[in-house]
């Protein structure tokens, strides 16, 4: 069973923006730089099929860079001007991001351009806004559904960019894409069990990145399950509880914050190998990579 976590105000805030969408000249989407497929809404990427969409791969400084730069030559999807990679807006990436919607608005004239600002909870929309307007307009916070409602923010350029309520979308079809999702602090901390997803994040990290958990955990002899990793960390960090036993969802939520925070070491939670394997146990017409991905 995946992790299932579609509130209403998730429904009304999808319904909200496809009302909007007539209106709308361009879509910047955020997806999540460690998990490229899992953080795509399939109901944007139908969405924004008509639209000029700049698709930029956020939080890209958590990610491990070398699967970062395959994922950038997997993400082919003509419709979509351009990816990018960013973290936090450094000052040529939100120059570039600024150009490239002046260039996308440039025969609107004496009309503003409206772009719309979507993603997944707590990818960074409202911490680009503020980097786009050079001040703080929208509120950011570390966890999902900070921002409530639709907000307008005026550049004075020509150009009003509109920040969005994160969204996920009603089925998850990929159950590991939903334990990725909250790994990384997409789904709100009261619909998770950290143990599950702490369970999950430590059988991808055992695999894939080993040295990295060595290093930050310091083992005398590498754990070989997903528990006794978990039971580790919770005597290294003291998490006890009753008659000494090792408190094991204390121990899986600093796990999981170490790994959301970078701690652990810029980690990827997902390839585009892994995904096309995965995708074969999915009915091929439920599959996201294609309406997402190109
Ligand atoms: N490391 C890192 N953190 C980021 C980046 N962009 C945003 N954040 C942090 O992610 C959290 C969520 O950001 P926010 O803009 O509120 O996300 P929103 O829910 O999509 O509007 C905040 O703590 C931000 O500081 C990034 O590129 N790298
Ligand atoms: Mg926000």
């Amino acid at each position: 069973m995946g992790i299932h976590w579609y509130p209403g105000h998730m429904y009304k805030a999808t319904k909200a923006m496809i009302e909007l969408l007539p209106q709308v000249d361009i879509i910047i989407e955020l997806i999540d730089a460690r998990i490229p497929y899992s953080s795509s809404n399939p109901v944007i990427a139908k969405i924004a099929k008509e639209k000029a969409c700049i698709r930029i791969l956020n939080k890209a400084d958590l990610a491990d860079p070398k699967i970062t730069a395959v994922w950038r030559k997997n993400i082919n999807d003509t419709k979509c001007v351009k990816t990018l990679s960013c973290d936090l807006g450094t000052k040529e990436q939100i120059s570039q991001i600024m150009n490239l919607c002046s260039s996308l608005s440039a025969n609107k004239i004496g009309q503003p351009t409206l772009v719309l600002v979507v993603g997944i909870p707590n990818v960074g929309k409202s911490t680009l806004i503020n980097a786009l307007a050079g001040r703080r307009v929208a509120s950011t916070g570390d966890e999902p559904a900070v921002t409530k409602g639709q907000q307008r923010v005026n550049l004075r350029n020509g150009i009003i960019l509109i920040d969005t309520p994160g969204i996920l979308w009603g089925k998850v079809e990929n159950e590991s894409s939903s334990f990725r999702l909250a790994a990384t602090g997409a789904i709100k901390n009261t619909a998770v069990t950290y143990e599950e997803v702490g369970i999950f994040a430590a059988r991808y990290l055992l695999d894939n990145y080993p040295k990295y958990l060595k290093r930050r955990f310091i083992f005398s002899e590498m754990p070989l399950t997903e528990s006794d990793l978990l039971d580790h960390i919770g005597i290294k960090r003291g998490c006890l509880g009753v008659g000494g036993r090792i408190d094991r969802e204390r121990a899986a939520t600093i796990f999981i914050n170490e790994l959301r925070s970078g701690a652990i070491g810029k980690i990827s939670l997902e390839t585009p190998e892994l995904i096309d394997k995965e995708s074969l146990h999915l009915k091929p017409s439920l599959t996201k990579i294609t309406g997402a991905l190109g």
